[in-house]
């Protein structure tokens, strides 16, 4: 795909997200479809056009790391994504619905790195070395898609779906935790609807994190120290409409919540 193609794409993702509008999967629109490596280029241009607009680069995130998420998408490979500042909700504020398509949140399981992580080779063990601390987080997803229907080239391009995401809670040593069995209730409007555990990511979160650097490195990029890392929704996302409170409770990590405006 040609430097210009793949400005042009990047271009056409971010008009759909600031203007709140979906557009068809980019293997759609794109004859002959478009492999992992080109989606790829895609989100880092997007990633580079939202830098020159004045964002804020915050974190990163994993994505499709459970089989929830893999099944509820009918996607079957972890990809990852870039975190801004224009996306950072803190607990108990409001997301306005009208600056989104169709969103839906899942609970995660965030880390902050304390030492760079550098890929290929990178295990649990590396991982968790790294961490300095644990945060719970609620991620807003918003496919650019119609219906929220992608392939996997699609929704690497579209920035595996980032939109908003909630912090707050509290943060933990990670060796004073179980990550595999580190529990979540999610609530919609009071009610329970999703319940999960750590180990729904990949068996373990840190290797959500250790997966995120091992992919970096195929671009020569490393995890800098100091980094927020959303290691990807332990749950399936449930969908949100104005109106609607959600509360994630962790165990331990305590409780987040948002409201939908
Ligand atoms: O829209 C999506 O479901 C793709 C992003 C996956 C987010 C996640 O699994 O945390
Ligand atoms: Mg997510």
């Amino acid at each position: 795909m040609t430097p210009a193609k793949i400005a042009e794409h990047a271009q056409r993702l971010e008009s759909a997200a600031l203007e709140c509008r979906a557009v068809p999967q980019l293997s759609a629109v794109e004859p002959g479809g478009l492999s992992l490596a080109e989606a790829y280029e895609v989100q880092w241009a997007l990633r580079r056009r939202r830098l020159a607009a004045g964002a804020r680069l915050t974190g990163l995130k994993m994505g499709l790391t459970s089989r929830a998420k893999m099944k509820q998408m009918g996607v079957e490979t972890p990809i990852y994504g870039f975190l801004l500042d224009e996306y950072c909700v803190p607990a108990d504020f409001e997301v306005s619905t009208s600056r989104l398509i169709h969103p839906r949140i899942e609970p995660e399981i965030a880390f902050v790195t304390r030492s760079s992580l550098q890929g290929p080779g990178c295990t649990i063990a590396s991982a968790l070395a790294a961490v300095d601390f644990v945060v719970p987080a609620i991620e807003v997803i918003d496919s650019r898609y119609r219906d929220f229907k992608f392939d996997l080239p699609s929704v690497v391009a579209d920035n595996a779906s980032s939109a908003r995401y909630i912090v707050g809670g509290c943060a933990r040593r990670v060796d004073e935790l179980d990550l595999r069995t580190l529990g979540v209730v999610v609530e919609k409007n009071g009610e329970g609807v999703a319940f999960g555990a750590g180990a729904a990511v990949l068996g373990h979160p840190a290797l959500s994190l250790a997966l995120l650097a091992n992919l970096l490195a195929e671009r020569e990029q490393t995890i800098p120290a100091g980094t927020y890392v959303m290691t990807g929704g332990i749950t399936e996302a449930i969908g949100a409409k104005a109106g609607d409170h959600f509360a994630a409770r962790f165990q331990t990590l305590g409780s987040l919540s948002v409201r939908f405006t």
